[in-house]
Protein backbone atom coordinates (compact mmCIF):
# COMPACT_ATOMS: atom_id res chain seq x y z
CA UNK A 1 0.00 0.00 0.00
CA UNK A 2 1.19 2.96 -1.01
CA UNK A 3 -0.20 6.46 0.20
CA UNK A 4 -0.10 9.59 -2.42
CA UNK A 5 -0.59 12.04 0.42
CA UNK A 6 -1.16 15.87 -1.08
CA UNK A 7 1.58 18.79 -0.48
CA UNK A 8 -0.85 20.48 2.07
CA UNK A 9 -1.39 17.69 4.35
CA UNK A 10 2.26 16.79 4.20
CA UNK A 11 3.46 19.77 4.58
CA UNK A 12 1.11 20.52 7.97
CA UNK A 13 1.79 16.55 8.73
CA UNK A 14 5.91 17.65 8.41
CA UNK A 15 4.94 21.14 10.95
CA UNK A 16 2.71 19.02 13.08
CA UNK A 17 -0.34 21.39 12.52
CA UNK A 18 -4.00 20.06 12.63
CA UNK A 19 -4.88 17.85 10.06
CA UNK A 20 -8.64 16.59 9.20
CA UNK A 21 -9.99 13.40 7.72
CA UNK A 22 -13.17 13.60 5.33
CA UNK A 23 -14.83 10.79 4.28
CA UNK A 24 -16.20 10.30 0.38
CA UNK A 25 -18.93 7.81 0.62
CA UNK A 26 -20.84 11.14 1.14
CA UNK A 27 -19.72 12.32 -2.12
CA UNK A 28 -20.65 9.39 -4.47
CA UNK A 29 -23.20 7.35 -2.78
CA UNK A 30 -24.79 10.22 -0.06
CA UNK A 31 -25.74 12.90 -2.25
CA UNK A 32 -26.44 13.86 -5.98
CA UNK A 33 -24.86 16.40 -7.84
CA UNK A 34 -23.84 18.93 -7.31
CA UNK A 35 -25.11 18.88 -3.50
CA UNK A 36 -22.14 16.25 -3.14
CA UNK A 37 -19.59 18.76 -4.64
CA UNK A 38 -20.66 21.61 -2.85
CA UNK A 39 -20.92 20.53 0.40
CA UNK A 40 -17.32 18.47 0.12
CA UNK A 41 -15.73 21.89 -0.61
CA UNK A 42 -17.68 23.59 2.04
CA UNK A 43 -16.31 21.13 4.73
CA UNK A 44 -13.10 21.72 3.55
CA UNK A 45 -13.54 25.28 3.38
CA UNK A 46 -14.67 24.98 7.43
CA UNK A 47 -12.01 23.10 8.25
CA UNK A 48 -9.39 25.85 6.26
CA UNK A 49 -11.59 28.94 8.55
CA UNK A 50 -10.51 26.69 11.55
CA UNK A 51 -6.81 26.56 10.66
CA UNK A 52 -7.05 22.94 10.00
CA UNK A 53 -5.41 21.12 6.87
CA UNK A 54 -8.79 18.80 5.35
CA UNK A 55 -7.71 15.69 4.30
CA UNK A 56 -10.78 14.35 1.82
CA UNK A 57 -9.61 10.41 1.35
CA UNK A 58 -10.40 8.01 -1.68
CA UNK A 59 -9.10 5.26 -3.88
CA UNK A 60 -8.18 6.67 -7.20
CA UNK A 61 -7.06 3.91 -9.98
CA UNK A 62 -6.09 1.64 -7.24
CA UNK A 63 -3.33 4.63 -5.03
CA UNK A 64 -4.89 5.82 -1.14
CA UNK A 65 -5.05 9.81 -1.73
CA UNK A 66 -4.90 11.61 1.42
CA UNK A 67 -6.29 15.07 0.17
CA UNK A 68 -7.93 15.28 -2.88
CA UNK A 69 -7.91 17.94 -5.53
CA UNK A 70 -11.34 20.13 -6.43
CA UNK A 71 -11.02 18.30 -9.72
CA UNK A 72 -10.64 14.85 -7.91
CA UNK A 73 -13.54 15.61 -5.60
CA UNK A 74 -15.61 16.71 -8.37
CA UNK A 75 -14.88 13.81 -10.95
CA UNK A 76 -15.97 11.66 -8.10
CA UNK A 77 -19.33 13.96 -7.96
CA UNK A 78 -19.60 13.69 -11.36
CA UNK A 79 -19.40 9.56 -11.28
CA UNK A 80 -21.36 9.16 -7.96
CA UNK A 81 -22.79 5.65 -7.43
CA UNK A 82 -20.90 3.99 -11.05
CA UNK A 83 -17.99 4.35 -8.20
CA UNK A 84 -16.91 1.84 -5.30
CA UNK A 85 -17.73 2.47 -2.53
CA UNK A 86 -15.04 0.86 0.14
CA UNK A 87 -14.81 -0.16 3.12
CA UNK A 88 -11.71 -1.37 5.24
CA UNK A 89 -12.25 -5.06 3.76
CA UNK A 90 -11.89 -3.40 0.47
CA UNK A 91 -8.79 -2.16 0.67
CA UNK A 92 -6.25 -4.84 -0.85
CA UNK A 93 -9.15 -5.11 -3.94
CA UNK A 94 -8.97 -1.71 -4.35
CA UNK A 95 -5.16 -1.69 -4.68
CA UNK A 96 -4.41 -4.83 -6.23
CA UNK A 97 -7.26 -4.43 -9.36
CA UNK A 98 -6.17 -0.71 -9.51
CA UNK A 99 -9.30 0.23 -8.62
CA UNK A 100 -11.77 3.84 -8.13
CA UNK A 101 -14.22 5.02 -5.69
CA UNK A 102 -15.01 6.85 -2.16
CA UNK A 103 -13.82 5.22 1.39
CA UNK A 104 -16.56 4.52 4.27
CA UNK A 105 -16.26 5.72 7.58
CA UNK A 106 -14.38 2.35 7.83
CA UNK A 107 -12.63 2.66 4.81
CA UNK A 108 -11.25 6.61 5.67
CA UNK A 109 -10.62 5.66 9.45
CA UNK A 110 -8.17 3.06 8.22
CA UNK A 111 -6.11 5.22 5.63
CA UNK A 112 -6.01 8.01 7.65
CA UNK A 113 -4.61 6.19 11.17
CA UNK A 114 -1.99 4.92 8.49
CA UNK A 115 -0.83 8.61 7.24
CA UNK A 116 -0.69 10.00 10.83
CA UNK A 117 -4.14 11.83 11.18
CA UNK A 118 -5.62 11.62 14.62
CA UNK A 119 -8.87 13.11 13.67
CA UNK A 120 -11.65 12.37 11.55
CA UNK A 121 -15.46 13.98 10.87
CA UNK A 122 -18.03 12.15 9.49
CA UNK A 123 -21.98 11.91 9.77
CA UNK A 124 -23.17 8.79 10.70
CA UNK A 125 -21.84 5.77 11.71
CA UNK A 126 -22.55 2.37 9.80
CA UNK A 127 -23.71 -0.02 12.70
CA UNK A 128 -26.42 -2.89 12.78
CA UNK A 129 -28.86 -3.09 10.50
CA UNK A 130 -32.83 -3.84 11.65
CA UNK A 131 -32.96 -6.56 9.53
CA UNK A 132 -29.47 -8.77 11.26
CA UNK A 133 -32.27 -11.28 13.14
CA UNK A 134 -33.12 -12.54 9.71
CA UNK A 135 -29.97 -11.75 7.82
CA UNK A 136 -27.06 -10.86 9.59
CA UNK A 137 -25.89 -7.20 8.31
CA UNK A 138 -23.26 -5.52 10.93
CA UNK A 139 -21.16 -2.43 9.14
CA UNK A 140 -17.33 -3.31 8.86
CA UNK A 141 -17.55 0.57 10.74
CA UNK A 142 -17.82 -0.91 13.80
CA UNK A 143 -15.07 -4.20 13.48
CA UNK A 144 -12.69 -1.27 11.02
CA UNK A 145 -12.95 1.27 14.12
CA UNK A 146 -12.56 -1.31 16.86
CA UNK A 147 -9.22 -1.94 15.16
CA UNK A 148 -8.20 2.02 14.66
CA UNK A 149 -6.92 4.52 17.28
CA UNK A 150 -7.84 7.91 16.13
CA UNK A 151 -10.43 10.03 17.33
CA UNK A 152 -13.95 10.21 15.49
CA UNK A 153 -16.54 12.74 15.76
CA UNK A 154 -20.41 11.76 14.52
CA UNK A 155 -23.62 12.52 14.83
CA UNK A 156 -24.25 8.89 16.05
CA UNK A 157 -25.17 6.03 13.73
CA UNK A 158 -27.60 6.42 11.49
CA UNK A 159 -30.45 5.92 12.47
CA UNK A 160 -31.85 3.52 9.40
CA UNK A 161 -30.38 0.98 11.82
CA UNK A 162 -30.88 -0.97 15.01
CA UNK A 163 -29.71 1.94 17.40
CA UNK A 164 -29.65 -0.04 20.46
CA UNK A 165 -28.21 -2.88 18.78
CA UNK A 166 -25.49 -0.77 17.51
CA UNK A 167 -24.56 0.43 20.50
CA UNK A 168 -24.34 -2.59 22.58
CA UNK A 169 -22.40 -3.76 19.35
CA UNK A 170 -19.65 -0.90 20.17
CA UNK A 171 -19.42 -2.22 24.08
CA UNK A 172 -18.93 -5.82 22.35
CA UNK A 173 -16.09 -5.25 19.60
CA UNK A 174 -14.31 -2.43 23.07
CA UNK A 175 -15.21 1.00 21.10
CA UNK A 176 -14.73 3.92 23.75
CA UNK A 177 -17.74 6.66 23.50
CA UNK A 178 -18.05 10.51 24.37
CA UNK A 179 -20.99 12.08 24.35
CA UNK A 180 -20.53 16.51 22.84
CA UNK A 181 -22.19 18.26 25.72
CA UNK A 182 -24.52 15.24 25.76
CA UNK A 183 -25.48 12.27 28.00
CA UNK A 184 -27.57 10.47 24.87
CA UNK A 185 -26.42 9.03 22.28
CA UNK A 186 -27.74 11.39 19.34
CA UNK A 187 -29.98 9.17 16.48
CA UNK A 188 -28.78 10.99 13.40
CA UNK A 189 -31.30 12.96 11.92
CA UNK A 190 -33.07 13.62 15.80
CA UNK A 191 -31.49 13.93 19.15
CA UNK A 192 -33.43 12.07 21.38
CA UNK A 193 -32.44 8.39 20.93
CA UNK A 194 -33.76 7.22 24.39
CA UNK A 195 -30.40 5.89 25.19
CA UNK A 196 -27.93 6.75 27.54
CA UNK A 197 -24.10 7.56 26.93
CA UNK A 198 -22.08 6.69 30.31
CA UNK A 199 -19.79 9.68 29.43
CA UNK A 200 -20.47 13.39 28.71
CA UNK A 201 -17.13 15.98 27.91
CA UNK A 202 -17.63 19.77 27.18
CA UNK A 203 -14.63 20.69 25.49
CA UNK A 204 -11.92 19.57 22.99
CA UNK A 205 -8.93 19.77 25.61
CA UNK A 206 -11.37 16.72 27.71
CA UNK A 207 -11.64 14.60 24.27
CA UNK A 208 -7.63 15.05 23.52
CA UNK A 209 -6.74 13.46 27.11
CA UNK A 210 -8.77 10.32 26.28
CA UNK A 211 -7.18 10.13 22.92
CA UNK A 212 -3.86 10.25 24.33
CA UNK A 213 -4.78 7.05 26.04
CA UNK A 214 -5.85 4.80 22.86
CA UNK A 215 -4.00 2.03 21.64
CA UNK A 216 -5.89 -0.04 19.81
CA UNK A 217 -9.78 1.00 19.28
CA UNK A 218 -11.29 4.46 18.06
CA UNK A 219 -12.62 7.10 20.20
CA UNK A 220 -16.14 8.04 19.11
CA UNK A 221 -17.28 11.15 19.88
CA UNK A 222 -20.65 12.03 19.23
CA UNK A 223 -21.83 15.70 18.54
CA UNK A 224 -25.87 15.77 18.41
CA UNK A 225 -27.32 17.79 15.06
CA UNK A 226 -28.23 21.26 15.28
CA UNK A 227 -31.29 21.85 16.96
CA UNK A 228 -32.80 24.25 14.47
CA UNK A 229 -32.03 21.44 12.03
CA UNK A 230 -33.25 18.89 13.56
CA UNK A 231 -36.41 16.52 12.08
CA UNK A 232 -39.41 15.41 14.61
CA UNK A 233 -38.45 11.42 15.96
CA UNK A 234 -42.17 10.47 14.52
CA UNK A 235 -41.36 11.92 10.89
CA UNK A 236 -37.94 10.36 10.75
CA UNK A 237 -39.26 7.07 12.01
CA UNK A 238 -42.21 6.98 9.35
CA UNK A 239 -39.35 7.80 6.51
CA UNK A 240 -37.62 4.76 7.77
CA UNK A 241 -40.44 2.44 7.66
CA UNK A 242 -40.87 3.34 4.73
CA UNK A 243 -37.87 2.66 3.23
CA UNK A 244 -36.53 -0.14 5.02
CA UNK A 245 -40.22 -1.99 3.48
CA UNK A 246 -39.04 -0.60 0.24
CA UNK A 247 -35.64 -2.18 0.50
CA UNK A 248 -37.58 -5.37 1.49
CA UNK A 249 -39.57 -5.58 -1.60
CA UNK A 250 -36.76 -4.76 -3.86
CA UNK A 251 -34.67 -7.16 -2.16
CA UNK A 252 -31.83 -4.68 -1.87
CA UNK A 253 -28.81 -6.05 -0.18
CA UNK A 254 -25.31 -5.73 0.81
CA UNK A 255 -23.63 -2.55 0.38
CA UNK A 256 -26.48 -1.27 -1.18
CA UNK A 257 -28.82 -0.90 1.78
CA UNK A 258 -27.27 1.99 3.43
CA UNK A 259 -27.37 4.50 -0.02
CA UNK A 260 -30.58 3.02 -1.03
CA UNK A 261 -32.27 3.71 2.27
CA UNK A 262 -30.39 7.10 2.49
CA UNK A 263 -31.70 8.28 -0.95
CA UNK A 264 -35.35 7.00 -0.86
CA UNK A 265 -35.54 9.11 2.62
CA UNK A 266 -34.12 11.77 0.56
CA UNK A 267 -37.29 11.60 -2.13
CA UNK A 268 -39.96 11.02 0.09
CA UNK A 269 -38.91 14.01 3.08
CA UNK A 270 -38.19 16.53 -0.48
CA UNK A 271 -34.64 16.90 0.11
CA UNK A 272 -35.22 17.79 3.89
CA UNK A 273 -33.34 14.91 5.32
CA UNK A 274 -30.16 16.42 2.95
CA UNK A 275 -30.50 19.39 4.75
CA UNK A 276 -29.79 18.09 8.14
CA UNK A 277 -27.20 15.70 7.06
CA UNK A 278 -25.38 18.87 5.61
CA UNK A 279 -25.84 20.36 8.92
CA UNK A 280 -24.78 17.81 10.90
CA UNK A 281 -21.80 17.24 9.12
CA UNK A 282 -21.05 21.17 9.12
CA UNK A 283 -20.98 21.10 12.98
CA UNK A 284 -19.40 17.70 13.08
CA UNK A 285 -16.27 19.43 11.37
CA UNK A 286 -16.22 22.16 13.68
CA UNK A 287 -16.03 20.19 16.43
CA UNK A 288 -13.39 18.26 15.29
CA UNK A 289 -11.43 21.22 14.44
CA UNK A 290 -11.48 22.31 17.84
CA UNK A 291 -10.33 18.41 18.77
CA UNK A 292 -7.80 18.49 16.72
CA UNK A 293 -6.20 22.06 17.84
CA UNK A 294 -6.26 20.26 21.83
CA UNK A 295 -4.48 17.28 20.17
CA UNK A 296 -1.70 19.43 18.30
CA UNK A 297 -1.07 21.22 21.70
CA UNK A 298 -0.62 17.95 23.46
N1 LIG B 1 -23.64 8.09 3.43
C1 LIG B 1 -24.45 7.63 2.45
N2 LIG B 1 -24.31 6.37 1.99
C2 LIG B 1 -23.37 5.54 2.52
C3 LIG B 1 -22.55 6.04 3.54
C4 LIG B 1 -22.71 7.29 3.95
O1 LIG B 1 -25.33 8.35 2.03
O2 LIG B 1 -23.26 4.40 2.07
C5 LIG B 1 -21.52 5.12 4.11
C6 LIG B 1 -20.71 5.65 5.28
O3 LIG B 1 -19.45 5.99 4.76
C7 LIG B 1 -20.66 4.47 6.22
C8 LIG B 1 -21.19 3.34 5.38
O4 LIG B 1 -19.37 4.22 6.62
O5 LIG B 1 -22.12 3.97 4.58
C9 LIG B 1 -21.83 2.19 6.06
O6 LIG B 1 -22.28 1.32 5.04
P1 LIG B 1 -22.43 -0.23 5.28
O7 LIG B 1 -23.65 -0.35 6.16
O8 LIG B 1 -22.61 -0.80 3.90
O9 LIG B 1 -21.16 -0.64 5.93
MN1 LIG C 1 -23.77 -4.26 5.41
Amino acid sequence: MKLEISQAVKEALRQKTPILALESTIITHGLPYPQNYEIALELEEIARSHSVTPATIAILQGRAHIGLTTKEIKELSLEGKKKYKFSAYDLPIAFGLGLTGSTTVAGTSFLAEKAGIKVFATGGLGGVHKEHLTRMDISNDIKALSETPLVVVSSGAKCILDLESTVEALETFGIPTLGWKTNIFPAFYYNDSGIKLNYQVENGDQVASVAKELNKSALLVFNPVPKEAELPKIYVETLIEEASNEAKKLGITGKEVTPFLLNFMRQKSKGRTVETNCALIRSNVRVACEISHSLSKL
